[in-house]
């Protein structure tokens, strides 16, 4: 039996508890040998920290997948989060997609828009570049914001399912097979996970924290790719993903003064025990 390996692409920010330094670890716990490949190196990610450094990873990409497709790799997921161009989205296209083994599946976390705005690095031309991804995908994990910066849908904060579904659609006829779309809230004091595969639309529903971290989405779409590759439908996943985020972000609570990232490792054994359950 062959390991079961997963690639994620996204920065290293080296403090801040995102992007690779939670995919890494979470997918890992997951026990799924994780390959990484950093599409940037930054001091600290960009949301809320001035003067961050910020090397850019781009041309080192093609000469790893080239070295990658020597060795004969090829992975049963790829993940990608965080990138920061244009090119390294059709590098995504070109070789991350490609180095899928038959039947592997491309999971994509947009990441780059929260609460109504775009990240500090993005504009729009690059959320034109994002929908050529989410084209090839086979599960987007897109949070509302993002998933109306990609359809061209007004982002609200009050909705109702008509409008949810408007979304979905727009985000299916994108071309990505599988939606699932995070911090859904029709009820108060309640937020969810709409989830959308082969046909059929479901919906995930939990209590509403009243402290938000950044980080979880990144959380999120880990837990959601581990539980995945352990043979989890959308659904499990979708659900396992959201009560181990929910963990995390009650564990931060605990804590004072922890402001750039939500607080997961204390709880990440727990992980396994939740995909075992599911
Ligand atoms: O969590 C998403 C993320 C990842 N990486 C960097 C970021 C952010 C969000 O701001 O700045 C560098």
């Amino acid at each position: 039996m062959e390991n079961r390996k997963v690639l994620t692409i996204q920065d290293i920010s080296c403090l801040g508890q995102c992007s690779l330094t939670v995919a890494l670890p979470i997918i890992s716990a997951c026990g799924i040998e994780t390959c990484v490949l950093p599409s940037a190196v930054l001091s600290t990610h960009t949301a809320g920290f001035s003067g961050f450094t910020f090397r850019d990873l781009t041309d080192d990409i093609p000469p790893i997948f080239n070295h990658w497709k020597k060795e004969g790799v090829s992975f049963d997921a790829v993940y990608t989060g965080y990138l920061g161009s244009k090119t390294q989205i059709e590098y995504m296209i070109t070789y991350a997609k490609n180095s899928l083994r038959a039947g592997g599946k491309m999971i994509v976390d947009p990441a780059f828009a929260d609460n109504g705005k775009l990240y500090p690095a993005f504009d729009n031309n690059y959320v034109e570049d994002m929908k050529s991804l989410v084209a090839v995908c086979d599960y987007v994990v897109p949070n509302l914001t993002e998933a109306c910066f990609l359809t061209g849908i007004e982002y609200k904060t009050a909705y109702d399912e008509e409008y949810i579904s408007k979304v979905v659609k727009g985000l299916l006829s994108l071309g990505a097979k599988a939606v699932i779309l995070t911090g859904i809230s029709y009820e108060k004091g309640y937020t969810g996970i709409e989830v959308y595969e082969n046909g059929k639309r479901s919906y995930y529903k939990h209590k509403l924290l009243k402290n938000s971290c950044h980080g979880t989405g990144d959380i999120y779409a880990s837990c959601f790719v581990g539980a995945l590759v352990n043979g989890k439908t959308a659904y499990e996943s979708a659900k396992i993903a959201a009560d181990f985020t929910v963990m995390s972000i009650k564990q931060t609570a605990k804590l004072k003064n922890h402001w750039y990232g939500a607080s997961f490792e204390p709880v990440l054994y727990k992980l396994k025990g939740l995909i075992k359950n599911a």
